[in-house]
C-alpha cells in the first residue's frame, strides 16, 4: 500500500498547529513534528492521537435519523441525499411558520476548518440572523470588543517583546503548545513574565511577577494598574495626545480606583500591584496576550476594553515588540466577504437576539463600525476570528425553549458539542427539547448530537484540503492538505452548507462544487490556486508593516483610540471601564468557583472516548486549597459535589497548595462516552461545568450579555461517586 505525507494543520485544539501527517491506504497512521526547526516543537500529544481519533471504532461513518424519543439514542442509517432532502424540507416549514429568524445555528469554525463562512452566506440569503458560536466565550467576544477602542484585534509580537503579561492565560506543553513556545523563547531571551492568577499556575511557577488575585476581579486590577501609570507618568503623552479620545474622562475614572481600593477588591498587595504596572509600562515593548479569562467574567467588556487601554496609552500598538494591527491578508478573499453580511436587511439584523439589551458583538455595532472598517481596512464588515456578528447565546436559547421574543424552532450545532458549551445547560437542553429540528454534524456521537433529528458524519483534519487564515487575527496563511480518506459518506462542512443551499433554490451564490473550489476561489485574487500555494510552501507571511495608523488612521468612528467608547456612549452604555463585583460569596455558597484549567488530554468537551487521552485522567477534578479541605473535614480523592443555586455537579477531590484560598476549580467539557446505553446522554449532566453556571442578568456582563464563569459563589460537599461513573475507560 502507497504511503502518503503530508503538510497538515492540526485541529484537535484551535491553535492549529502545523504538522506533518502520514496516511497508508487511504488512512491516517502518524502525526509528526514539522520538519521545519522553527515549527519542529509545535505538537501535543493530542496531536500524535489524530490517528487514533481519526480511525476511531466510534467515528460517526453515514448519516443517521432520530428513532424514538428526542435524546434516546436510537438510529436509523440514511442515505446522505435523503438526510439532506428531508432537512431542506423541514427547515422550509419552519421557517415559513416562523420566519427565519426561527431557525438558529451554532458552530466553532477551528473544529471543522471548511465552512468557509457558507453558513453565514446561506443564512444572510435566507434571512437568518441567529449564528452563535463557542467564540463567544472565547477569542471572538473578545475580537469584538477590541474593535471598540481602535477598530482591529491585534497579536502580540512574541518573538520581539520584552514584557509578556498574562491575566490568567496558562500555555502549557500540551495545551496551546506554540503560544508555549513563543513565551519560553520570549523568556529565554530575557523578557519579563508577569502572571496574574489566583493559583500559582505552570506559568506563575516561573514568572518574576505573580499577583494572586481573586477570581473575577481582572477589570479592578488594569484600573489599578491604569493609576499607577498616569499617577507615575508612565504613559506614552504624545501617542495619547495625538491619536486617543477621552484621555481626561478616563483618568477621572481611573482615579475612582486608588491603590488601596484596588488591593481590596483584587486581595493583592497594593506594593506588588505597582511594582507589575511599572514593569510592564517602561519595558520596551511589552504584549498583554489575548485570554480567554476576561471573556467569561461579570466585567468582561471593560476588562477586554481595560487591555486594549493598557496596550495602547503604554504606546505598545502597531510597534515592534508590541502588539501587531494586521489587517486581511491581501492573497486570501476574506470569509467576511464570502459570508455576504450586505445581503441580511436591516430589518432581519436587528431580529438578531441580543442585538437590544446585549449589544457588543451583535450585527448592531458591526453596522456602526462599518464605514471606518472599509476606510482603514478596506471591507466594511470584519468578522474576527468569527465573533463579530453574533446572536447572543442565553438569548437564542431562551427563545427556543421558552418562544420569547419570538419561536426558534430549528438547530444546528456543527462541529461544537452545545449542549455543554454555553452558560445554563439546563435550559439548553429544555431549548432542544423544544425543537421541531435539530441537525448535528459531527465526528463522533456527543450529547449534543444525540439530542439531534439527524446527525451528518463530518471528515477530519487529515481528510481533507485547507488553507489557514486564522481568521484574520494574524496575516499567515498555512497550508494543510488531505493524505487519508474520509470515512463512509462523511464529509465537511462546506459541503454541508452547499447541498442544503441547493435544496433552497440557492444554487447561483454557491458556484463553487467543492470545498478545494472554495480554495482555488479564495486565492483567485492573487492569481493562484490551491495547487499553485501547496507548491510552494507551507506558510506564507506578509512583511509586517508598523504604525499604519499614520496613514490611515484607526478604525473608529474617530479615526482614533478610543479610551472613551463613542460606540459604547451611542448604545447607552457607560464609555468608560469599570469593575462590577459579580455575586458574592454569601453563608450558603462561601467559596468562589471558576471553570477552566484546561486539561491536558482533552480539548473542550471532546476526547474522552479515546483510551489513550482518557488514560491520562480518567476522571473530572475540582481542586481546592489544602486548608479549606481541612476546614471543611474533606479528602484527597474523596468523590465529592460542587453545588450553586442553579445545579450540582460531581468530581473527585484533588488538594492542590497552588490552589487561592476561598477558591474551588471546576473542570469544562466533561461527559461520559463509556455510559452510551446506561445514562441520559452518556453523563452530560453529572460533571459539566455548564451545569453550575446561571445565565440571569447578575451573572451576565451588560454589554455582551456573557457569564460570568470566574468567581461565582458555590458550596462543596462530600458525596458518593455517581455509579454511571467508572474510574476508567
Ligand atoms: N460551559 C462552558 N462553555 C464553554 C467554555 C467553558 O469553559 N465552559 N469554553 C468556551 C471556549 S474557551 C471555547 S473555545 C468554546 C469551544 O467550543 P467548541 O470548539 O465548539 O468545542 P466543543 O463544544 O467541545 O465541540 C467541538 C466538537 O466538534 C467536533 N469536531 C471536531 N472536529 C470536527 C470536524 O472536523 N468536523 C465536525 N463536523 N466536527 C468536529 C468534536 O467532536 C466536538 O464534539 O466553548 C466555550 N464554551
Ligand atoms: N489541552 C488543552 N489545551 C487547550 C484547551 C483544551 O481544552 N485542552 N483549550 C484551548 C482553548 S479554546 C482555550 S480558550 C485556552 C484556555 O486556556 P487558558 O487561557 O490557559 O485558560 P484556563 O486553563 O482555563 O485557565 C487559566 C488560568 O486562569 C486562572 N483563573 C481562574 N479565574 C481567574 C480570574 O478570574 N482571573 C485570572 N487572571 N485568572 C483566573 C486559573 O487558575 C488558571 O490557572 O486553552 C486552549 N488550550
Ligand atoms: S496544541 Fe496539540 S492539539 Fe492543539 S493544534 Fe497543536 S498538536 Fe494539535
Ligand atoms: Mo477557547
Amino acid at each position: 500500500m502507497s504511503t502518503k505525507m503530508g503538510y497538515s494543520i492540526c485541529s484537535i485544539c484551535d491553535i492549529g498547529c502545523q504538522v506533518r501527517t502520514e496516511a497508508t491506504g487511504g488512512k491516517v497512521t502518524r502525526v509528526i513534528a514539522h520538519d521545519n526547526p522553527l515549527l519542529a516543537k509545535n505538537i501535543c500529544f493530542k496531536g500524535v492521537a489524530a490517528p487514533s481519533i481519526h480511525n476511531a471504532d466510534d467515528r460517526l461513518r453515514v448519516p443517521l435519523k432520530r428513532m424514538g424519543e428526542r435524546g434516546d439514542n436510537r438510529w436509523e442509517e440514511i442515505s446522505y441525499e435523503q438526510a439532506m432532502d428531508e432537512i431542506a424540507a423541514k427547515l422550509k416549514t419552519v421557517i415559513d411558520q416562523y420566519g427565519p429568524e426561527g431557525f438558529a445555528v451554532s458552530t466553532s469554525g477551528w473544529n471543522t476548518q471548511t465552512t468557509q463562512s457558507a453558513d453565514r452566506r446561506f443564512m444572510n440569503l435566507i434571512g437568518a440572523p441567529n449564528w452563535i458560536s463557542g467564540v463567544a466565550l472565547c477569542a471572538g467576544n473578545t475580537a469584538a470588543v477590541n474593535r471598540l477602542t481602535y477598530g482591529w484585534f491585534p497579536m502580540g509580537d512574541f518573538a520581539n517583546t520584552n514584557c509578556i503579561v498574562l491575566f490568567g492565560h496558562n500555555p502549557k506543553k500540551h495545551s496551546w503548545t506554540p503560544i508555549y513556545n513563543m513565551i519560553e523563547a520570549a523568556r529565554e531571551r530575557g523578557a519579563k513574565v508577569i502572571v496574574l492568577d489566583p493559583r500559582v499556575s505552570e506559568q506563575a511557577e516561573v514568572a518574576d511577577l505573580h499577583l494572586s488575585l481573586r477570581s473575577g476581579t481582572d477589570a479592578a486590577m488594569c484600573l489599578g494598574w491604569l493609576k499607577v501609570i498616569f499617577d507615575e507618568g508612565l504613559y506614552d503623552r504624545k501617542f495619547v495626545e495625538n491619536w486617543c479620545t477621552g484621555f481626561e474622562a478616563l483618568k477621572a475614572r481611573v482615579d475612582e480606583y486608588p491603590l488601596d481600593r484596588v488591593s481590596e477588591i483584587t486581595g493583592v498587595d497594593a506594593a506588588l500591584i505597582a511594582e507589575a504596572a511599572r514593569m510592564y509600562a517602561t519595558a520596551d515593548g511589552a504584549i498583554i496576550p489575548w485570554t480567554p479569562i476576561t471573556d467569561m467574567q461579570i466585567s468582561s467588556t471593560s476588562a477586554i476594553r481595560l487591555h486594549s487601554i493598557l496596550r495602547a496609552v503604554t504606546g505598545n500598538l502597531d510597534v515592534v515588540g508590541g502588539e501587531t494591527l494586521g489587517g486581511f491578508n491581501p492573497d486570501m478573499i476574506p470569509e467576511t466577504e464570502l459570508a455576504m453580511h450586505d445581503v441580511l436587511s436591516h430589518e432581519q439584523k436587528k431580529k438578531q437576539l441580543g442585538y437590544e439589551k446585549h449589544p457588543a458583538y451583535t450585527y448592531r455595532v458591526a453596522e456602526m463600525l462599518k464605514e471606518p472598517t472599509e476606510r482603514v481596512w478596506g471591507y466594511p464588515y470584519a468578522d474576527l476570528v468569527m465573533g463579530c456578528h453574533m446572536a447572543n447565546p442565553s438569548e437564542v436559547f431562551r427563545a427556543m425553549a421558552y418562544e420569547d421574543p419570538y419561536p426558534i424552532k430549528a438547530f444546528f450545532a456543527l462541529g461544537n458539542n452545545a449542549l455543554m458549551s454555553y452558560p445554563n445547560q439546563h435550559q439548553i437542553h429544555k431549548a432542544m427539547m423544544n425543537q421541531d429540528l435539530i441537525v448535528a454534524h459531527e465526528l463522533f456521537m456527543t450529547p449534543t448530537a444525540m439530542m439531534a433529528d439527524y446527525v451528518l458524519p463530518g471528515d477530519a483534519f487529515s481528510e481533507r484540503n485547507h488553507i489557514a487564515d486564522t481568521w484574520n487575527w494574524t496575516t499567515r496563511l498555512g497550508l494543510s492538505q488531505k493524505v487519508a480518506e474520509p470515512p463512509e459518506q462523511a464529509s465537511n462542512t462546506y459541503q454541508f452548507w452547499r447541498d442544503l443551499a441547493f435544496r433552497f433554490g440557492l444554487e447561483e451564490h454557491f458556484p463553487w462544487a467543492t470545498h478545494d473550489d472554495v480554495l482555488d476561489y479564495r486565492l483567485s485574487r492573487s492569481g493562484r490556486s490551491f495547487s499553485d500555494f501547496e507548491a510552494r510552501g507551507f506558510m506564507e507571511i506578509p512583511t509586517p508593516h508598523f504604525r499604519k495608523y499614520r496613514k490611515t488612521g484607526f478604525a473608529t468612528p474617530s479615526g482614533k483610540v478610543e479610551l472613551s467608547s463613542s460606540v459604547l456612549e451611542d448604545l447607552g452604555f457607560d464609555p468608560l471601564p469599570y469593575f462590577r463585583e459579580g455575586p458574592a460569596p454569601c453563608e450558603q455558597y462561601p467559596y468562589r468557583a471558576f471553570n477552566g484549567v484546561r486539561e491536558d488530554p482533552f480539548f473542550q468537551t471532546g476526547q474522552r472516548n479515546i483510551k489513550e487521552l482518557r488514560d491520562r485522567c480518567p476522571t473530572p477534578k475540582i481542586f481546592m486549597h489544602p486548608n479549606d479541605a481541612a476546614r471543611d473535614g474533606l479528602a484527597e480523592g474523596d468523590w465529592v459535589e460542587l453545588q450553586t443555586a442553579v445545579g450540582s455537579v460531581s468530581a473527585e477531590l484533588s488538594i492542590k497548595a497552588n490552589m487561592k484560598e476561598g477558591h474551588l476549580r471546576v473542570p469544562h467539557g466533561w461527559w461520559y462516552p463509556e455510559t452510551v446505553g446506561r445514562a441520559q446522554l452518556a453523563g452530560a449532566f453529572l460533571s459539566s461545568d455548564a451545569v453550575l453556571c446561571s445565565d440571569e442578568d447578575e451573572f451576565l456582563d451588560a454589554e455582551q450579555g456573557i457569564p460570568h464563569f470566574k468567581g461565582f459563589p458555590a458550596r462543596i460537599v462530600k458525596a458518593a461517586r455517581p455509579e454511571l461513573i467508572e474510574v476508567a475507560l
